[in-house]
């Protein structure tokens, strides 16, 4: 077993022309043996190797072996040639050094074409027809030895599609032979040994930063490469939040509804460029001015360079620093909104927006907040963030109070802010303890922020959750292991009378 792995490697190594690096093509001919090149799609047509034994010494070229035309008597480029494996290639040179056998011949030249690949082609090689790009004739018919340079064409040279080169030899007159050795082509193997040869398949890269096209929903930005939707790329979640926090109040679940899209925008290496916040206001039965954010759970606010779409009104009791995050928190938190009402209108009736349904309906507002931690590529000071350290777990809503900075209300066992006033906990109802992980809930467990998947019928003014969706108590003080569909309009789950329906949704 180990000397066959012994033997293949060397297989490999020299089989790939000779030597082999990663900037180029070798054929030396120091193998000995054509058949080892013809193993990795090497192909010669009226050339063999010969060793320099074999020659009279004043014709030996480089090394131990070489290779040697029939006799060169016409300008059929079909005649006498090299032609290399499927390569990539790359801009450079081919070079290669030749001479002639014996002084005798009218002409003798050196054509080189590029063969492009036609994968749909009913040739079994898959060659289209050779393109010449370069032809050089001895200036006299001698022993001399020349060296050949030839640019690989700009027309094929990293443009990361595959190629062959076809190295021809041509005369008239006489019989004299070409002697030829130490080719060098610029470019990346790309044959495929164990599938006759073909190409390996190429994967179109037009932005060429290393996602295929096909799978790069950035196909034309090097910069991004992939959306990340939550909930879908279609769909919303949504934020239901109650504000007599600590006291449980009313318990209507209606002073701010948000719905909500986030779409965190990768590159190829699983950074995030930006973060896309949708938040569509549709409801706040309140009498307070309540505002609305989010912190990003353990994500420093140096690595966001800039935050856009927020609404800040006329108020003064949030603070920003020069990146648009607000100032004095260890974590990023993004304040959108900091009073429903100045964004929604009041409809003139009643004490609340879209939560009563004799009053009139205020339509909805959009808010598109965009989170940038990538500039064309660069990072934020505090360097990049990868998608699997931004789960969506790690987005930490909450409610401020009726500009009452200090008075946060989050989703049952999210963290406050360093912002938060911690003289509400544990009043009213509150039953926070920091050492259980246990945050924004009462003694029986019950929440004072809910996030729902699909949508969420939140209830009509001043109307307690629990009497509007019949199993929500359960649900939510069995933490979630009761009645997990409790939000569902099945058969004795909801009370449709105590549940506020937009007029469309009548
Ligand atoms: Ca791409
Ligand atoms: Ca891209
Ligand atoms: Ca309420
Ligand atoms: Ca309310």
């Amino acid at each position: 077993m180990k000397k066959t792995s012994v033997f293949f490697f060397a297989l490999i190594m020299m089989g790939l022309g000779g030597r082999l690096n990663a900037q180029q093509l070798i054929l030396d001919f120091e193998s000995g043996n054509e058949n080892i090149e013809l193993a990795n799609c090497w192909a010669f047509g009226a050339l063999a190797y010969i060793s320099n034994a074999a020659l009279t010494p004043n014709l030996a070229l480089n090394g131990g072996w070489a290779g040697r035309t029939k006799p060169l008597t016409n300008l059929n480029q079909n005649a006498c040639w090299i032609k290399t494996p499927w390569i990539l290639p790359y801009s450079g040179n081919i070079t290669f050094i030749a001479r002639l056998t014996a002084v005798n011949g009218t002409l003798r030249g050196i054509r080189l074409s590029y063969i492009s690949y036609n994968p749909n082609s009913s040739n079994s090689s898959k060659e289209n027809t050779p393109v010449e790009f370069y032809s050089w004739n001895w200036p006299s018919i001698n022993l001399g030895l020349y060296t050949i340079t030839a640019p690989m064409p700009a027309a094929i040279a990293n443009s990361g599609q595959p190629y062959k080169i076809l190295v021809s030899f041509v005369g008239t007159g006489g019989n004299s032979r070409a002697l030829v050795d130490d080719m060098v082509f610029p470019g990346q193997y790309w044959s495929d040994p164990s599938s006759n040869c073909l190409a390996q398949s190429v994967i179109a890269d037009a932005d060429g930063d290393g996602v295929g096209d096909q799978d790069d929903e950035y196909p034309t930005d090097p910069f991004r490469a992939f959306n990340n939707y939550y909930p879908s790329s279609n769909g919303f979640a949504t934020l239901a939040f109650e504000d007599n926090w600590p006291n449980k109040g009313d318990y209507d679940f209606n002073d701010v509804v948000v719905d909500y899209q986030l779409n965190r925008v990768t590159n190829s290496q699983n950074q995030l460029v930006e973060v896309l916040g949708t938040f569509v206001l549709k409801a706040s039965g309140a009498s307070y001015k309540n505002g609305f954010g989010f912190q990003l759970n353990g994500i420093p606010s140096d690595k966001v360079i800039g935050v856009s779409g927020t609404n800040l009104g006329s108020t003064t009791y949030i603070s920003l620093m020069s990146n648009g995050l607000e100032a004095a928190q260890s974590a990023a938190n993004v304040i959108v909104f900091d009073n429903f009402t100045d964004i929604m209108q009041h409809p003139g009736i009643g004490t609340g927006i879209n939560t009563d349904p004799t009053h009139p309906f205020v339509p909805y507002q959009t808010l598109n907040v965009t989170l940038t931690f990538m500039n064309d590529g660069t990072p934020a000071v505090g360097g990049p963030v990868l998608l699997n350290e931004l789960p969506i777990s790690s987005f930490n809503f909450y409610i401020i109070v009726n500009q009452d900075r200090g008075r946060e209300v989050h989703l049952a066992d999210y963290v406050p802010t360093n912002l938060a006033n911690p003289a509400y906990f544990n009043s009213g109802q509150d039953d926070t303890q920091p050492g259980q992980g246990k945050y924004y809930k009462t003694s029986n467990n019950l929440p004072w922020a809910i996030s729902l998947l699909e949508g969420f019928d939140y209830p009509i003014e001043k109307v307690g959750i629990d009497k509007a969706y019949l199993h929500f108590v359960e649900w939510a003080s069995s933490n979630g292991e009761l009645y997990p569909n409790w939000s569902e309009n099945d058969e004795g789950y909801r009370d449709n009378t105590k549940i506020y329906y937009p007029p469309s949704a009548k």
